[in-house]
């Protein structure tokens, strides 16, 4: 499916819900007295996100599932052909130091939890100085700027041949060794960016090519980020820019997970840099 009718109703109401979502981050940024379905304490804006998405998203008639990383289970909203997976605010913690954060959307047409070949869109938005949104499908991926009336100003979004930056996460010492000889290769070649944000990460990314990865650790060997929330969503972005995806051994793309709140190692970027993660942590 191209960005057909259906698709397009998503990332319309995706664009129209980003800059309600941006309004209610004051004042939000403190702490409720609940945890997620991964057991992460959640902001009073996550769950704020996640009600607008929640009633625009869920409301649409092409959309038959909505799952959200604030909720534990799957929530049957109507009978159109479309799943989605949200993520409300990624990164959200980044509020009390007012830094970056975003939405990632996936839309697949496949009941969810869905691997990634299901997938038929996705899109993310990036919070920052501006608000701004990439959006993909099987024909490639655009970047829009998000105003108040909507999604404008598109162009395309493409990841540049020669990368420039790389933004790992976890603790140095929690890396394993595989994973430290990749990121010490890296760190010769390319210039340190992290956020704390995986969307203003990978937005960086995207930007001026380079790298996002978050491994696998010593302690925790499926590392930290969710698959069917970021890590599928945001991988089918960045092929669709031209890049590569990969837990390790294979293109996110390829996992089929099998729980919906389910972690993975998570390796975005160049082709190069993506080949040489595979042969150096596999
Ligand atoms: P929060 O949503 O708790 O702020 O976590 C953000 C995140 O899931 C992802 O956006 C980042 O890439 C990653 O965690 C950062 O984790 P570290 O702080 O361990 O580097």
């Amino acid at each position: 499916m191209s960005d057909a009718v259906p698709v397009a109703d998503v990332f319309d109401a995706l664009a129209a819900a980003a800059p309600e979502i941006r309004a209610g981050f004051a004042g939000r940024a403190g702490e409720t007295d609940d945890r997620n379905a991964t057991g992460d304490r959640q902001l009073h804006a996550d769950i704020h996100a996640d009600d607008i998405l929640r009633a625009r998203l869920g409301g649409l008639d092409a959309v038959g599932q909505y799952a959200s990383e604030e909720a534990e289970d799957v929530s049957d909203v109507g009978s159109g052909p479309l799943s989605i997976s949200v993520d409300p605010l990624d990164g959200s913690s980044n509020l009390s130091a007012n830094n970056p954060t975003g939405t990632i959307v996936g839309v697949y047409d496949a009941p969810l939890p869905a691997a990634g070949r299901d997938l038929v869109a996705a899109a993310y938005v990036l919070y920052g100085p501006l608000t701004t949104m990439v959006a993909a499908t099987d024909d490639g991926a655009t970047r829009y700027a998000i105003t108040s009336d909507g999604r404008r100003d598109d162009e395309p979004a493409v990841l540049p041949d020669d990368p420039t930056v790389y933004g790992f996460g976890g603790r140095v010492p929690d890396w394993t060794a595989a994973f430290t000889d990749y990121a010490r290769r890296v760190e010769d070649e390319l210039k340190l960016r992290y956020s704390g944000a995986m969307v203003a990460d990978v937005n960086q990314v995207l930007t001026y090519g380079g790298v996002f990865a978050y491994p696998g650790l010593r302690d925790r060997p499926t590392g930290k980020l969710r698959t069917q929330f970021e890590a599928i969503p945001m991988a089918y972005i960045v092929e669709a820019a031209g890049g590569a995806s990969t837990d390790g051994t294979r293109s996110l793309l390829d996992v089929e997970p099998d729980t919906l709140h389910e972690r993975t190692p998570i390796y975005l970027g160049n082709d190069a840099l993506i080949d040489r993660a595979e042969r150096i942590v596999s």
